[in-house]
C-alpha cells in the first residue's frame, strides 16, 4: 500500500446510536475507497467490521473496528465503533485517535441516549463532528424531523449542508447546498451524477442556502464582520467558514446518507477529506505532565496505544495512533511507561478482518502492531531517546457488578486470566478479587456489557461460569458502653494455659474525651484497614497482667474486629479500655492472652448495642424531565434519601443517598424506566445504621450460614 504523507491522513471516527448504520457506513466507505471490491451488509454477517464471533452472532458491533478508505490522493482512516451504550469505552477510546467524529442519526428514529454521552465527551476534547442523517431510504425516515431533533439536542450550530430531495423509496437524489448542485443516484448503482439544482427545488434551497451562508459566518472573525455588514458571503468564503467552522466547532455540519444502498457516502468522503483537519492541526494529545503535545512529523517517534485486543491465530493487537517522526518495520522503540525495549516486528493497516502489510506509518496514521512483548492500552512507544508518555484515557466508572465464579473450581485460575485479558480488551470491564468479600467482582457499564462478557467466556474461552449477587461490605460497631471478662482456662496434662481479661468498651468518636471510669496507663490508636479507628488503652494497675501480654490481647481483639461478632463483617470505630486480668506464673502466655482478649470482646460487643452498617453511595441520576415522576418512585422504594435536584435543560439531576444493598442490577431498572434515556453515577459516601428489620434478618442470615459451615 502506498505511504501517504501526514498531510494526505485524515481521520474519523463513527459514532451514534446504535443501530443507526455506523458499520453499513464503514462499509460502503471502504467500498468506495477501493479497499474493498464487493459490499457486505450486516443482516448478511459479512462485513470487513463486524466480523467477531459475538458481533455476528448478536449483529451488534462489540469492539472498534480500523478500516481506511483512498479517496481524491488521501487516505481517510476510519473507526468504526458500536454504538450499545455498555460498550462507550470504544468511542471514548477511539475519539483520543481521531481528529473529527461523524455522528450517524437514524432518521427514522432520532437521537439516541448513548449519541448524547458521547456527544459531551467529543465537546470535552473539542472534537470536531459532523453529522450524517443515514436510512433515508427507510420508508419511516423523516428527514425534518431528525433536523429539528439534532438543533435541540445540539444547539444552533447544527447547520444543513445537504437536503434529500425525497425520503423512503423515493430517496434518489440531495441538494448539496456546499456545491450548490443537485446530486443524483443512478437506480442501477454507480457514480452519482451531479447536476443544476433544478427550478422546483429553488426556492427550498435558497431558503436553506441563507441559513448555511449565516452559519457559516461563524467560521472565523472576518466572515463575521463581512456577514454582519453585508448580510452575504460569496460561495468561496461560505466554503471557508464551513471548513474552518468544522475545525473549531462553531459549525457542525449535517450530510444526507443511506449506507445500506450507498448512496451519498462518495460526496461525504469527499467532504471528510476537504474539510476535516490533517492531524497536525489536530488537538493532539496531552503528555502526562499536563502539557499539550501536536502530531508532528518532524518530531521523533512517538505513538501512543489507544486500544488493544486479543485474536485466534495473531495473539495481541496495538491500535497505534502515530504522534511523532515516523515508525516503521524493524525498529527498536522504548515504551516509556515501563521502559521496556521492543522492536516492531510488524505494521499493518486494516478494513476490518482484513489486514494490509505496510513498512512504515507517519505522524497523523493510525496502524496496527502485533507481537509487541508487553504493552497495554494507555501506554506510549517512542523512539529509544524519547521520554514522552501520554496521559490515559479516562474510562468511565462502572455501572454494574456482579460477582462471578467458575462452575468448576479448579478453572478458577484460568477464568481470572481469561477476565484480565478480556480488561486488555476492553478497559471498561473491570475484574477484581475482594478479599474481604471472597468473591470475584466483575463489572462493566450494564447488565448486558456483563451478558456479552459471560458470552465470550461460555463460547471462546469455553469457561463455564456463574453469576452471583455480589455481598455487601458491610460493617459491625457498637453504640453504647459495656464490660466483659473472660477466663481462659485449660488443663490438659503436661503444661496449662492460663488467662483472666476483663475489658469496658465504648463506641469511638472523632475528637471524643476519654473515659475517665479508668486510668489510661498507654494508648495505642489503630486506624483500620477498611475505614474507622480502634483505640486500645492500657488501665491495669498494680501488674495485674504483665505488659508484655497486652500486645497479644491486642491481636486477640483485632481478630475478632477483623471478623465481627455480628455477621463476621468488619467491625470499626471502637475504644477497648483493658482494666483487669488475672496471671498463671507457669501457664500464662501470648497465645492465652490473645484468645482471652478476643472472647472477652466478643462478650463485651454483644452487650455494647452492636448495629451493622452499610455502605451509603452519592448517587446523581440524570434523567428526563417527563421520567422523574417513575424515577423518583423507584429510588423511594431503595430506601434512597434524597438530597437536591438539579435542573439542566430537558434533564433533571437527581442527588441522593442510596444503600448499595438496594442498588443491585439498578442499572437495567433506570434504563426500562426511561427506555435508556438516563443515566447515572455511584461514589461512596459514608456507613450508616442498617434499619433493625433489615440487622435481624441478616443476624439471621448469618448464623444460618455459620451453622451450614460447622456441618
Ligand atoms: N434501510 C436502511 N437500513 C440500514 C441503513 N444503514 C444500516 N441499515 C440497517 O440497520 C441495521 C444496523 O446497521 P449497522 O450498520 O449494524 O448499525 P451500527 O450503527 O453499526 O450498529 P452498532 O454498531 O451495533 O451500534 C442493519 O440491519 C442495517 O442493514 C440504511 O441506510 N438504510
Ligand atoms: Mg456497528
Amino acid at each position: 500500500m502506498k505511504i501517504y504523507n501526514t498531510q494526505d491522513i485524515r481521520n474519523i471516527a463513527l459514532l451514534g446510536g446504535a443501530k443507526s448504520g455506523k458499520t453499513t457506513l464503514a462499509e460502503a466507505m471502504a467500498f468506495e475507497g477501493k479497499a474493498i471490491t464487493r459490499m457486505g451488509s450486516v443482516d448478511d454477517k459479512n462485513t470487513a467490521s463486524d466480523y467477531r464471533d459475538i458481533e455476528t452472532e448478536k449483529q451488534i458491533s462489540v469492539t472498534a473496528s480500523l478500516l481506511y478508505a483512498e479517496f481524491n490522493d488521501r487516505k481517510i482512516n476510519i473507526l468504526d465503533t458500536p454504538g450499545t451504550p455498555d460498550f462507550i469505552g470504544e468511542p471514548i477510546g477511539a475519539l483520543h485517535a481521531v481528529e473529527a467524529g461523524v455522528v450517524l442519526v437514524n432518521a427514522t428514529s432520532g437521537i439516541e441516549v448513548g449519541t448524547e454521552i458521547i456527544w459531551r465527551r467529543a465537546a470535552k476534547l473539542e472534537t470536531p463532528i459532523l453529522f450524517a442523517v443515514n436510512q433515508l431510504d427507510h420508508e419511516k425516515a423523516n428527514f425534518e424531523d431528525t433536523i429539528r431533533q439534532l438543533k435541540e439536542s445540539f444547539g444552533p450550530k447544527v447547520t444543513v449542508v445537504q437536503y434529500p430531495v425525497a425520503t423512503g423509496a423515493q430517496f434518489d437524489a440531495v441538494v448539496d447546498l456546499v456545491l450548490q448542485k443537485l446530486i443524483t443516484f443512478p437506480k442501477d448503482g454507480g457514480p452519482a451524477v451531479l447536476s443544476e439544482i433544478p427550478e422546483s427545488e429553488r426556492p427550498r434551497a435558497d431558503e436553506m442556502y441563507k441559513l448555511l451562508v449565516e452559519a457559516s459566518a461563524q467560521g472565523a472573525d472576518d466572515l463575521m464582520e463581512k456577514y454582519f455588514e453585508t448580510n452575504d458571503l460569496t460561495i468561496d468564503e461560505m466554503r471557508r467558514g464551513i471548513k474552518l467552522g468544522l475545525g473549531n466547532r462553531s459549525v457542525f455540519p449535517v450530510m444526507c446518507v443511506s449506507a445500506k444502498q450507498n448512496k451519498g457516502v462518495a460526496r461525504l468522503l469527499e467532504f471528510i477529506g476537504y474539510n476535516v483537519i490533517p492531524p497536525t492541526e489536530g488537538r493532539g494529545l496531552t503528555t502526562k505532565d499536563g502539557n499539550p503535545y501536536t502530531c508532528d512529523p518532524a518530531k521523533p517517534m512517538t505513538a501512543f496505544i489507544f486500544k488493544t485486543a486479543k485474536e485466534p491465530h495473531i495473539g495481541d493487537i496495538a491500535f497505534l495512533k502515530v504522534m511523532g517522526g515516523e515508525i516503521a518495520e524493524g525498529m527498536d522503540i522504548v515504551n516509556t511507561c515501563t521502559g521496556n525495549k521492543e522492536r516492531i516486528s510488524q505494521l499493518m493497516t486494516a478494513v476490518g478482518k482484513n489486514r494490509v502489510k505496510v513498512d512504515k506509518a507517519v505522524a497523523g496514521d493510525i496502524v496496527l502492531t502485533m507481537k509487541l512483548k508487553d504493552a497495554k492500552f494507555n501506554q506510549t512507544l517512542a523512539a529509544p531517546s524519547e521520554s514522552t508518555v501520554f496521559a490515559d484515557i479516562v474510562y468511565p466508572e462502572p455501572i454494574f457488578t456482579t460477582a462471578i465464579k467458575a462452575v468448576n473450581a479448579t478453572e478458577d485460575e484460568k477464568l481470572g486470566t481469561a477476565l484480565n485479558e478480556m480488561h486488555q480488551a476492553d478497559p471498561t470491564l473491570r475484574v477484581d478479587y475482594s478479599r474481604e468479600l471472597k468473591q470475584l467482582l466483575l463489572s462493566g457499564q450494564g447488565e448486558y456489557h456483563i451478558s456479552i462478557a459471560k458470552w465470550i467466556l461460555d463460547n471462546q474461552y469455553k469457561i463455564a461460569t456463574e453469576f452471583i449477587t455480589p455481598k455487601i461490605p458491610y460493617r459491625e460497631t457498637i453504640t453504647k458502653t459495656a464490660e466483659a471478662m473472660y477466663r481462659h482456662k485449660k488443663q490438659s496434662g503436661g503444661a496449662g494455659q492460663f488467662a483472666e481479661v476483663s475489658l469496658y468498651i465504648e463506641p469511638y468518636e472523632e475528637g471524643m474525651t476519654p473515659q475517665t471510669k479508668y486510668p489510661i496507663r498507654g494508648t495505642e490508636t489503630v486506624d483500620l484497614p477498611w475505614g474507622g479507628r480502634l483505640v486500645f488503652n492500657n488501665c491495669i494497675v498494680g501488674g495485674a497482667i504483665d505488659a508484655r501480654f497486652m500486645p497479644a490481647i491486642l491481636k486477640g481483639v483485632m481478630e475478632k474486629m477483623e471478623e465481627g461478632p455480628l455477621t463476621g463483617s468488619y467491625a470499626r470505630d471502637i475504644v477497648v479500655n483493658v482494666f483487669d486480668g488475672k496471671m498463671h506464673p507457669v501457664d500464662s502466655n501470648e497465645m492465652a492472652f490473645k484468645l482471652a482478649g478476643r472472647n472477652a470482646f466478643k462478650e463485651a460487643f454483644k452487650n455494647a448495642g452492636p448495629k451493622i452498617l452499610e455502605p451509603v453511595y452519592d448517587t446523581d441520576v440524570n434523567v428526563p424531565t417527563d421520567r422523574m415522576g417513575d424515577v423518583m418512585t423507584d429510588l423511594q422504594g431503595r430506601r434512597a434519601m434524597v438530597m437536591g435536584m438539579e435542573s439542566d435543560g430537558a434533564y433533571q439531576t437527581i442527588l441522593a443517598k442510596v444503600p448499595l444493598a438496594e442498588m443491585n442490577r439498578y442499572a437495567t431498572t433506570l434504563s426500562s424506566l426511561t427506555s435508556g434515556r438516563a443515566a447515572y453515577g455511584m461514589k461512596f459516601a459514608e456507613y450508616a445504621p442498617v434499619p433493625t428489620d433489615l440487622q435481624a434478618e441478616l443476624l439471621k442470615a448469618y448464623e444460618a450460614s455459620a451453622a451450614q459451615d460447622e456441618e
